[in-house]
């Protein structure tokens, strides 16, 4: 920041500093300035402009039509209670008992969360968010939830978004007054790809709550109990709403998976609910539940526990609104949709279809239509801004059915499989469902389905068969998490590991029997406090504490970036994955009141040591930055 604030300032720009230069110019140490924050935002869009989004190929900027989108929902008054003011009051026991007495269909609409990680990798930024959100409040008044964080959203903010995630749920949590919040919950893998120690578990829940969090769907990648209760216990701790899950694969119709039956499911719920859990949720990541096995699914678990049952799959193999319809005459209590625009395919089914699939049905929800509508058609508005990360999905995936890929998965697997030359993704597939039987047939969900991607890629990059794997495998060196999910440290598979292959894995190695989080060391937060000050966090909070324990170079990069760029959150988000081009303005409110109106006026040619200078007017006066072309 500091060469910055030297090269942008004004007496250095006009070639009349001295060596006396620094001494004179105090304000060159002064970081906080609008001088400053303007520096980090023109250092940003000028990066961006000459070297693209970091990841992203780099074309020209593409002009979008500007955003026509006006606030226009009236308040109206719900058919339903309120129940954050419920929750707050009466406690998540008498949410789940009102939701299990309400007689119609409620939704969770997920165009906050997984629908965007299932489309376009993750990438829906907070202040496209926030603009819909009030009247988001207003327009669907009579939601069961809105899922807005956890899953993937937490990383993806701070490394592809420069976003603090804890601000986008606190954010939210504003606009949303009467919308209870739900999250998605890993378990004790929280929101990361690893096991982490029971007392970082226990702080973040505490911490998602206290920020803003009501509902917490909880789901472990193995369906293995002792991962799930530590996080119902520390849910149930703060008064929210534990929604315990079971992960659905396999068919239950048919003898395929023969481990994955009805009773197999049953028995779990049974044990779900016994935890204290408030709700049992079945997550279909993969699309796999047919209509005609959602309607025995929900009927048995109906009648097996006494609690409400939500139901959430994707729309990746076609059939998602008909599993819902049939799943709806079944009983279920709840289920997930998104937005049309950001519905279906390796999303979920779209809100407004699944409206009118019902009509006619005493359970169909409760939906103010054309509100519904003028809130999708934001979301029409904004998607195309997120073409460049989509995944390119154009209609139902049958296939999916016999290689179980979770819809959040495929684009990723995807991407990966390209930067490693592997062109045809059918060759994917078909090693991710061999590999699937060498594991024993296991649940796929994050993190058991990166373990299981990961070795697909592996072999097909080595060129190894299973046969080489089990007859070469003491002389391979496998992908760390393959090593590390045969070692015990993601929990225990359903039906056990198998024992030949583990062994081989492991080279001899002793696998773990217990819980991973009963062997690993408590973290000391204060000592990760005293690491941040260190590192110039001056005091650090409870969320910056829980965020370096649990990304902790992710979180360094967010910050070193957040020296360097400043408040990029408040550009728009065409500026913010493009930047400008010549003649362009756009308006910057990076403070109530402190607003940079910025235009790139001129783009210079690199100098020889590959420098170009951009030249911009700011709320009409002349600056220029200095940026690296990197081509
Ligand atoms: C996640 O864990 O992020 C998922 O969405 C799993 O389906
Ligand atoms: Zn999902």
């Amino acid at each position: 920041p500091f060469l910055e604030q030297v090269i942008t300032h004004p007496t250095f720009t006009s070639g009349s500093a001295t060596t006396n230069f620094i001494d004179e110019s105090p304000e060159l140490f002064d970081f906080d300035t609008p001088r400053h924050v303007s520096n980090q935002v023109l250092s940003y869009v000028g990066k961006i402009t000459v070297n693209g989004f970091p990841g992203q190929e780099h074309k020209p900027q593409h002009n979008y039509a500007k955003l026509q989108y006006r606030a226009h929902v009236d308040e109206q008054s719900a058919s339903q209670p309120d129940l954050v003011a419920m929750l707050h009051d009466q406690g998540a026991g008498a949410v789940a008992k009102w939701l299990r007495d309400e007689p119609r269909l409620l939704m969770t609409d997920t165009s906050f969360r997984d629908a965007h990680q299932s489309l376009f990798a993750t990438r829906m930024r907070t202040a496209d968010m926030l603009r819909v959100a009030p009247d988001y409040g207003r327009a669907l008044p009579n939601l069961f939830s809105a899922e807005m964080w956890g899953g993937a959203t937490f990383d993806v903010a701070y490394r592809f978004l420069d976003e603090d995630p804890w601000a986008r749920l606190a954010a939210l949590r504003k606009a949303l007054p009467h919308t209870l919040l739900q999250m998605l919950f890993r378990g004790s893998n929280a929101v990361g790809y690893k096991n982490y120690p029971d007392n970082v578990i226990k702080g973040f829940i505490a911490e998602a709550a206290k920020t803003g969090i009501d509902v917490f769907r909880i789901f472990d990648s193995l369906n293995w109990l002792p991962q799930l209760q530590p996080s119902i216990e520390a849910v149930k701790d703060t008064g929210k709403i534990a929604e315990a899950t079971i992960c659905y694969t396999g068919d239950i119709l048919s003898s395929v998976h023969p481990q994955y039956d009805l009773k197999y499911y049953v028995d779990l719920a049974k044990e779900l609910a016994n935890t204290g859990a408030d709700i049992i949720a079945v997550k279909d990541m993969a699309a796999l539940l047919t209509p005609g096995a959602a309607n025995v699914l929900v009927s048995a678990l109906k009648d097996a526990v006494d609690l409400p049952i939500h139901l959430h799959t994707h729309d990746t193999t076609g059939n998602g609104v008909a599993t819902y319809v049939a799943a709806a005459k079944a009983g279920v209590d709840v289920v997930d949709v998104a937005q049309s625009a950001v519905a279906g395919t390796t999303s979920q089914p779209s809100m407004e279809s699944l409206y009118y699939a019902l009509a006619g049905n005493d359970r169909q929800p409760d939906l103010n239509i054309k509100d519904a509508e003028l809130i999708d058609d934001y979301f029409r508005d904004v998607r195309p801004y997120y073409n460049n990360f989509a995944n390119h999905v154009s209609g139902p995936l049958t296939r999916v059915y016999q290689v179980e890929m979770p819809g959040g998965q495929y684009s990723n697997l995807q991407q990966q499989a390209k930067s490693m030359g592997i062109d045809d993704f059918n060759t994917v597939m078909d090693m991710y469902e061999q590999v699937n039987d060498m594991f024993g047939d296991l649940i796929k969900v994050t993190p058991s389905s990166k373990v299981v991607g990961d070795m697909a890629l592996f072999m097909l990059q080595q060129g190894l068969t299973p046969a080489d794997v089990i007859r070469d495998g003491e002389h391979i060196d496998f992908p760390e998490s393959v090593v590390s999910f045969f070692r015990g440290e993601l929990g225990q598979p359903p039906f056990g590991f198998p024992k030949d292959l583990q062994r081989i894995v492991l080279h001899g190695e002793q696998p773990l029997a217990q819980r991973p989080g009963e062997v690993l060391p408590p973290v000391d937060f204060d000592a990760v406090a005293q690491q941040l000050q260190q590192d110039g966090v001056a005091h650090p909070t409870q969320q910056q504490i829980l965020s370096a324990i649990l990304y902790p170079d992710v979180y360094a990069d967010y910050r070193h970036r957040q020296d360097e760029f400043g408040p990029v959150t408040a550009l728009d988000t065409p500026v913010f994955f493009q930047g400008l081009h010549v003649g362009q303005q756009t308006a910057v409110t990076v403070a109530p009141g402190r607003t940079y109106v910025v235009r790139l006026d001129t783009v210079g040619d690199p100098d020889a040591a590959g420098q170009r200078m951009l030249y911009f007017t700011v709320n009409g006066q002349k600056r220029q930055i200095m940026v690296r072309d990197d081509s």
